[in-house]
């Protein structure tokens, strides 16, 4: 049985998303970040983390792709040591770090960070660098249906949930090609359920 050690409603979804697209049960213990929980999951106390027999798996797009080699079968990832699979995982590290860099130092240094330690003036910086991630995304994405072709895959989860996290800190997506194919991704009903069960795990 998995299980998943988070706070919910956090890079969490990414992980309970992965899971109902795989069509497996699991459990979820809520914790916060850097409680003693957290941290005998994490080393960085960071959520989410997951548990599988004596394994704990940590950051999410590791994760993702630890889960979808578990279930071949569901076409989640691609085989170890295949092109699909080096294309994969580039933009598995890709949406980590040029996309969702920007994104998570403007979340800190805009809104959550206390006033003495905002940074307002990489705001336009960060903006910029994004958008730049978008347009390389818009090459990466062709006319295929999603990223990896017609098949929903890993790193879609990463793209639909860093799409969901840009609106809610209004950062524009200056491509429509890239914004219809991340609403398609935000519109699988595994992250209808997936959203249902954070929502649910949050209020107890
Ligand atoms: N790269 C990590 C990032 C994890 C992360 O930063 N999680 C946030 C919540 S979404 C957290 O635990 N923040 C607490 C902190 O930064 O100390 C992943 O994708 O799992």
């Amino acid at each position: 049985m998995y299980e998943i050690v988070a706070r919910p409603q956090t890079r969490s979804l990414r992980v309970t998303w992965a899971l109902e697209e795989l069509e497996q049960d699991y459990d979820y213990t809520v914790t916060t970040p850097h409680s003693d929980v957290m941290n005998a999951a994490n080393p960085s106390g960071k959520v989410p983390a997951l548990r599988h027999g004596d394994i704990c798996v940590q950051d999410t797009a590791a994760i993702i792709t630890y889960l979808g080699d578990q279930h071949p079968e569901k076409g989640l990832t691609f085989p170890s040591g295949t092109p699909e699979r080096g294309r994969m995982d580039s933009l598995m590290y890709f949406a980590q770090t040029d996309l969702e860099s920007p994104l998570w130092f403007f979340t800190r240094t805009a809104w959550l960070l206390p006033d003495d330690k905002k940074v307002p003036e990489a705001n336009d910086l960060c903006r910029e660098d994004f958008a730049k991630a978008i347009m390389a995304l818009e090459k990466h994405l062709g006319d295929g249906e999603y990223v990896m072709g017609d098949q929903f895959t890993a790193p879609d989860i990463l793209f639909g949930h860093i799409y969901r996290w840009s609106k809610n800190v209004q950062f524009e997506i200056p491509s429509e090609k890239v914004k219809a194919y991340m609403e398609r991704c935000i519109t699988r009903p595994a992250l209808g359920r997936a959203l249902k069960k954070e929502k649910a795990v949050a209020e107890g």
